[in-house]
């Protein structure tokens, strides 16, 4: 049975935590410096020494390796982590050497199938054992989302090799995954991505996911900063410059990081495991510090303040800080409970901080936070699609819908050419698995909005697309119980034709549990559940709703509203849902 975020919040949290991210009396300058907080020197003092000695060592080769005397109760994913370290494939450089093998040999062995199936994934390659056997997802890092043309192009023509078998997809953490890719031409994906400056690794299981930042940093006249250098410099550390950090490659669980440039908040600060928050401090720019977002099928949270402020030139030590205070001491058992949040309830926040700063390279030193940041607490998010006036006087970006985030190879040799013809090469995505094009000539800007991709790709998506989102679902994922993409998208096209909203509507869709989609910050939010029948009582696609999930200021997640609607039924209700909660009516047929 699924547990509402509602119903989750606090139910499996420690005493240790107490939190408030309240807001200033004159609504600008949000609380994330911790106040709030009670003094946990007690709690500091109540933590067994033993519980803060480090659970992984250095190996010779410079992995961390689980230490033996921690390995009591451990789960699969440790044990196959300590039988083999996954980057071994690409820091030995065997790559060539597995690619040489026929797949269905390598699956035979068991070292082969969980090099295929888990280990994989530390290289960003996920095998779609269950729909599409054989194949292999190829996940990116995109830094804040930023990508060019000519990785575009050549991003299309990895995926046209592969004909119907490929396709790519914008992701919720504004990042590109390519689909169809086969064992024997992962070595040549991976040179050709390193030589237009891209790189997959690490994106996948127990590592850091794409870090996420303002889609319009640079180019946006009310930004506050611009997040582009920060994020970079993160996933160069992330990745060791495309080559894999080895420091980080052994965290317990997946790890989000997100950097916040706007008031809109399009980076989603409070669902990350850390976000940076923009604060001057005693006239420096930096960033305060929030921990522990995250969601799972048992459990969702919002990030909690750290009480901590860095330098903006310490972003990157502060990253390797928090990841290396969670790789040393987080916990490696149950998987439902090893993400950092459950650390920080473990340790208490001021001693979780306290650990924080013993790594903080070289200096040791955390300040505390900045007792305000610069988020403006009464800013009314806005919406970034159609033509915009960039900061950089005569030029615009124009934001345009992806349906669902699905892209083909032809669009994306289009996008590419667009962006080359209209603007500087240059595409951003979104977290809600959208595009903009930077930086067009305000004369020009006619011009691309007659291209024909732009229809398919509107700059003006109606008010039940434009917040459209979707996981992947059972076309290509394991995991999913129902389909996702298709489904999204019938449902926004029945509501459009019955329904009229008076301002646009965010439905998110997500597969299963695990929530990739988002449900919880959707105003509407569909999650796929199992055990539900049809009227002849054979298995079919049902759906958990939320509504309510905030993003931007006073941001929150959603409620479990209703359970198991069959997906050929949600018509009737969402559109109740709709006319109940916000301000529908019903169109005359
Ligand atoms: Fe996710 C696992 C897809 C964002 C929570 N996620 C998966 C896998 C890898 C499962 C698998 O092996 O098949 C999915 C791959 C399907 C495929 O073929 O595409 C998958 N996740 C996605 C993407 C592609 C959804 C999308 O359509 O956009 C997103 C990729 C982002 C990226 O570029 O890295 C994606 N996943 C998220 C998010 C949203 C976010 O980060 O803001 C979440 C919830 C937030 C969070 O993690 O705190 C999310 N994914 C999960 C989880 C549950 C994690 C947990 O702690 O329990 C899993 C399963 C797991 O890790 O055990 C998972
Ligand atoms: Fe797959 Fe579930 Fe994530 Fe959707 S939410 S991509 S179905 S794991």
């Amino acid at each position: 049975a699924n547990i509402s975020a509602g119903e989750q919040k606090g139910q499996e949290t420690s005493a240790k935590r107490d939190t408030d991210a309240g807001t200033t009396e004159n609504g600008v300058g949000s609380r994330t410096d911790g106040q709030g907080m009670r003094n946990s020197t007690a709690q500091i003092l109540d933590i067994d020494p033993e519980r803060l000695d480090p659970r992984v060592a250095r190996d010779p080769k410079g992995y961390y390796v689980l230490k033996e005397k921690y390995r009591k109760g451990i789960n699969p994913i440790e044990k196959l982590k300590i039988a083999k370290d996954p980057m071994e494939i690409v820091v030995e450089n065997r790559i060539n050497e597995v690619a040489d093998v026929n797949f269905e040999e390598l699956d035979a062995t068991k070292e082969g199938k969980d090099d295929i199936d888990t280990r994989f994934k530390w290289l960003g390659l996920f095998h779609r054992r269950k729909h599409q056997y054989g194949r292999f997802m190829m996940r990116l890092k995109l830094p804040n989302g930023v990508i060019n043309s000519r990785q575009t192009r050549f991003l299309a023509n990895c995926i046209k090799k592969y004909g119907p078998n490929g396709c790519a997809d914008v992701t919720t953490r504004q990042n590109c995954q390519i689909r169809g890719v086969v064992n024997e031409d992962v070595p040549a994906i991976l040179k050709g991505l390193s030589q237009v400056g891209l790189t997959s690794l690490q994106s996948g299981m127990d590592s850091v996911r794409n870090p996420v930042g303002n889609p319009l940093a640079g180019i946006d006249p009310s930004e506050i900063i611009d997040t582009r250098p920060y994020n970079q410099a993160l996933s160069n550390y992330i990745t060791g410059n495309g080559t894999g950090n080895l420091e980080i490659t052994n965290l317990p669980r997946k790890w989000n990081v997100a950097v916040v440039g706007s008031h809109d908040l399009y980076e989603h600060p409070h669902i990350n495991d850390l976000a940076y928050i923009p604060a001057m401090k005693d006239g420096k720019m930096g960033f305060n510090l929030l921990v522990g977002g995250f969601f799972s099928p048992k459990r969702c949270e919002e990030a909690i303040p750290l009480d901590a402020w860095v330098h903006e030139q310490d972003v990157v030590p502060l990253c390797h800080a928090v990841l290396t205070t969670f790789r040393d001491l987080g916990a490696r058992s149950n998987r439902q409970k090893c993400r950092m949040m459950w650390l920080i309830d473990d340790l208490g926040v001021e001693c979780f901080r306290q650990e924080v700063e013993k790594r903080m390279l070289p200096s040791k030193v955390l300040e505390r936070a900045a007792p305000e940041d610069l988020i403006n607490q009464s800013w009314k998010r806005r919406d970034y699609f159609g033509v915009h006036p960039q900061k950089q006087q005569g030029l615009s970006y124009v934001g345009i819908h992806i349906p669902v985030g699905r892209l083909q190879a032809c669009d994306m040799y289009e996008l590419a050419r667009i962006a080359d013809e209209f603007g500087n090469g240059e595409l951003r995505l979104t977290v809600e698995q959208n595009m903009i094009i930077p930086n067009v000539c305000n004369e020009r800007v006619e011009r691309l909005l007659a291209e024909p991709l732009l229809k398919k790709f509107s700059p003006v998506p109606s008010r039940f697309m434009s917040g459209l989102v979707a996981c992947t679902g059972n076309q290509f994922c394991g995991l999913a119980l129902i389909e996702t993409k298709q489904a999204a998208l019938m449902l926004a096209q029945s509501l459009e034709e019955t329904i009229e909203v008076p301002h646009a509507v965010r439905m998110h869709w997500t597969g299963c549990p695990n929530s990739c989609g988002q449900v919880q910050v959707a105003d509407i939010g569909f999650m796929g559940c199992g055990g539900v029948k049809d009227e002849n009582g054979k298995p079919c696609d049902a759906v958990d709703i939320f509504i309510g999930g905030g993003v931007g200021t006073g941001s929150h997640l959603g409620k479990l509203v209703r359970s198991a609607v069959r997906v050929k039924e949600l018509l009737p209700t969402v559109q109740d849902l709709l006319i109940e909660h916000f301000g529908a009516t019903r169109k005359q047929q």
